[in-house]
């Protein structure tokens, strides 16, 4: 008898996969469909935790079982390795990002190793190293020289202390994560990719997406946020400007009672100057710029403004009304100007009331619009229609759409991150660099103060850059690319990842892809997601590439929680994987993450479960280890019994179920349960006297290649148990058979005026009369319709008798 160890079947399982190369992707067998399965690329930052445990044992079980299925799977990891992290670990204790980083991908790499992932590790990239990141760089200049990328000056949020720009999410209530300080608003020139450029795209073909979660897919949405509305010229009274509003209630324009420019907006500056207005507007426009967006605009903030001593006029019905500025008008939405509506607008409403401004009623109860000239009477959306015709025919304006979605800024104020390839110079302006030139390296001699400018700016050895136009000596650009630049486009480098002339190749690009399932968290809903639906469509417009979506099929796997608490550090409640893996092994891990839960809900992680299925993984062993002389030997099915009937009816309808579970519905956990039934049946079943070797041996090779996805060592190593040669993930998956799963006996309901009385086990195929007679005879139902007069009896086949009694 043997005893199950997994530590030691892990390992040598582990190198045999090395030795015979057996997860190297096959790009030679034309004849088979490929298949791109395909995880989130972790951050090295040293540790695995149970996130990625869950997150890749459903991709390697989606892989492994597409192996068997018969495609060509492709299933590579890689590193999102530029990144915070390495530069502060950097300032912290003085080892370099680039040392930092490598040493935490080799042990990253290690503990990924011992979970035993189906991976092609000859396809690994890391975004930090020179050969990804000059193909970043080139896709930059790409993005550059087809006007996608650009450089602007717009207000970013700024710390002060740390001297960089922050991206929204780096903004914790008006403060700096990092070191506390109050961020403010700057003016700063920036690099932008044009997501907006593809916006109406980015919204439509999520309709296309029907293998993404719809929760995502919403998310999306709303973050475009498309609004159909109008734009309006108001021209200012006396002086030849005007101020041009979005308004997605053009029906409401006679209503408008003031008007209101973000304190940002271009014209606030001029049109105060030299006013007695100038000092109040110049102190009330700096107090905003120490407030975030967030707290401006929500909704439990107070409205505050100030008047800026001008008026402008209503192009349709002439009235004059004052110009404000206000917290809750924002700059970079729409024109960044409001016409405001205080009778039909909450937020206008709120301030007219604290500012005592006029309030005009256009639209009735009854949704037709009033007080609005020749309008009145026409119902809401025929106002909208009839207004929008008016201003367009009167030139003061148009219909429009306006998108909540912005451009992506991109640069930042870092070391550790990819470097923008231009330089700037004195005769010949911005330049971007030759591709030849390419990959432009982060240098080395740097110092990490901490703060300051951009670290790069203190390498002598960057910062004396020759212009790739006139030769004469130039300035690089210092600011790197934010690290949802490399992620954006890192499953096309997987395709083609030794590739030294192009980030890919468009024939290898257009045969893999798009990924057929990703998997990863929900937290990249909108970020990632978008950002790489943006790169594969500038791809495209580009002609690199001739699909238009980079993700077929999305799973968005749930949280590890423990005690109903997300695992944190600072929660305390962290299990480690690696000591899982050394107590109990890899497959029970797996197992155990595949099993607690379906993948899209949150996981409670549960000692017992974990052992429960570290038990059961030794009872699967058990059984296996017990009948593999039966499952070697040449044994035919031949005559059955009953009982070995039922055994096959257990055996192919598992089967069935697993094989549906899986390819059509990610359903491992019900998958798994199942497989443990036909355990338990197993283990009644061997004790028979007359049992049938040959549906033991069918039953034993059945729950050794069910097994295998799930718990790929134990797989390996039962197959070899049982005398077959090679790796199991070497064979097809198998096909149940059909006519096991014809029953020859049905079990039928019999009822008695309607209430369940008693089952009967009967012929499948048996007549309606011969139902009757059989439910009539029970000893059961005898009893209960005695002395009783037999209204009727009707026979459902297969199902039900219902005996009708008075
Ligand atoms: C007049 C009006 C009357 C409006 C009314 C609404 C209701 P969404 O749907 O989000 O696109 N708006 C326009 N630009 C703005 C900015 N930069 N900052 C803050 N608010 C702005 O919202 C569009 C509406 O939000 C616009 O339509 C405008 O107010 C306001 F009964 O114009 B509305
Ligand atoms: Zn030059």
């Amino acid at each position: 008898m043997n005893v199950y160890k997994p530590n030691e079947v892990e390992a040598k399982w582990q190198k045999t996969w090395v030795q015979n190369e057996q997860y190297k992707t096959n790009t030679q067998d034309s004849s088979k469909p490929n298949y791109y399965t395909l995880e989130m690329l972790p951050y090295p930052s040293g540790k695995i935790h149970m996130g990625h445990v869950r997150n890749y044992s459903i991709g390697d079980v989606i892989a492994r079982f597409k192996k068997m299925e018969g495609f060509n799977v492709l299933h590579p990891m890689g590193w999102d390795s530029f990144g915070l992290p390495a530069e502060n670990a950097a300032i912290k204790h003085g080892i370099h990002p680039h040392k930092w980083t490598m040493e935490n991908i080799e042990d990253m790499k290690g503990q990924l190793k011992l979970l035993g992932l189906s991976y092609d590790w000859d396809r690994e990239i890391a975004t930090s190293t020179p050969e990804y990141y000059k193909f970043t760089q080139e896709i930059f200049l790409k993005f550059l020289e087809h006007g996608l990328a650009y450089k602007k000056k717009s207000f970013v949020n700024w710390c002060p202390s740390c001297e960089t720009v922050l991206a929204n999410e780096q903004v914790v209530q008006g403060e700096c994560e990092r070191c506390d300080s109050v961020v403010v608003k700057k003016d700063l020139e920036q690099w932008y990719f044009k997501t907006t450029h593809f916006a109406e795209e980015l919204l439509n073909d999520l309709d296309t997406l029907t293998g993404w979660p719809e929760k995502v897919k919403t998310m999306q949405k709303n973050w475009i946020g498309k609004s159909t509305g109008a734009e309006i010229i108001f021209d200012i009274d006396g002086i030849d400007k005007s101020v041009t509003v979005f308004t997605t209630r053009p029906d409401t324009t006679y209503g408008v009672t003031y008007m209101v420019l973000a304190p940002e907006h271009e014209l606030v500056k001029e049109l105060v100057k030299g006013t007695e207005y100038e000092a109040q507007v110049d102190a009330f426009v700096t107090k905003m710029h120490t407030m975030t967006e967030i707290e401006r605009t929500s909704s439990d903030v107070e409205k505050e403004g100030i008047f800026i001593g001008k008026y402008v006029i209503n192009p349709l019905n002439g009235n004059k009304v004052p110009l404000w500025i206000a917290n809750y008008v924002l700059a970079d939405y729409g024109t960044g100007a409001v016409m405001a509506v205080p009778a039909h607008d909450e937020r206008d409403a709120e301030f007219a009331a604290k500012y005592n401004l006029d309030v005009a009623q256009v639209i009735d109860e009854d949704e037709n619009m009033i007080n609005s000239g020749e309008f009145d009477g026409l119902e809401v959306s025929k106002g909208f229609e009839g207004i929008v015709n008016k201003i367009e025919e009167i030139k003061v304006g148009k219909k429009t759409v306006n998108y909540r979605l912005r451009d992506w800024l991109l640069s930042r104020q870092r070391y550790w991150g990819c470097p923008i390839p231009v330089v700037y110079c004195e005769e010949c302006g911005l330049v971007p660099e030759k591709k030849e030139n390419l990959p432009i390296l982060l240098p080395t001699d740097i110092e990490f103060t901490g703060k300051g400018e951009s670290p790069l700016t203190t390498s002598k050895e960057f910062m004396n850059a020759i212009c790739p136009c006139c030769g004469k000596p130039a300035r690089r650009e210092v600011d790197t690319m934010d690290t949802f630049v490399d992620s954006s486009w890192y499953f096309l480098r997987y395709v083609d990842p030794k590739n030294t002339n192009e980030p890919f190749g468009k024939d290898v690009a257009n045969k893999w892809m798009p990924v057929d399932q990703y998997i990863g968290g929900v937290e990249h809903a909108i970020m990632h997601l978008l950002y790489s639906r943006f790169f594969v469509k500038a791809f495209n417009e580009m002609g690199m590439i001739d699909f238009n979506e980079p993700f077929k099929n999305l799973l968005t796997q749930g949280m590890v929680l423990k005690e109903g608490t997300k695992m944190s550090k600072s929660k305390g409640n962290v299990v480690s994987p690696i000591e899982i893996i050394n107590e109990f092994g890899a497959d029970t891990a797996r197992l155990f993450v595949l099993f607690a839960a379906p993948p899209e809900r949150d996981l409670d992680w549960s000692e017992q479960g974990v052992e429960g299925c570290f038990r059961f993984l030794n009872r699967v062993y058990r059984l296996v280890d017990e009948l593999s002389e039966i499952a070697k030997s040449d044994v035919k099915i031949g005559e059955l019994t009953k009982e070995d009937k039922a055994m096959r009816y257990t055996i192919n309808a598992t089967l069935k179920k697993v094989t549906q579970d899986l390819s059509e519905k990610f359903g491992f956990n019900t998958a798994i349960s199942a497989l443990m039934e036909l355990i338990n049946e197993m283990y009644k079943y061997k004790e028979l006297e007359n049992r049938n070797e040959g549906v033991i041996k069918e039953a034993v090779e059945t729950i050794v290649s069910i097994i295998a996805p799930f718990a790929p060592h134990m797989g390996e190593e039962l197959w070899t148990m049982i005398g077959k040669e090679g790796s199991i993930f070497n064979i097809s998956w198998p096909k149940y058979d059909e006519t096991a799963l014809v029953k020859d006996e049905v079990e039928v309901v019999v009822q008695v005026n309607g209430k369940v009385r008693g089952k009967l086990s009967i012929g499948a195929n048996i007549s309606r009369e011969e139902m009757q007679e059989a439910a009539m005879n029970d000893e059961k139902i005898k009893a209960l319709v005695e002395g009783k007069t037999i209204v009727k009896v009707v026979a459902v086949p297969k199902k039900l008798v219902n005996i009708v009694v008075k």
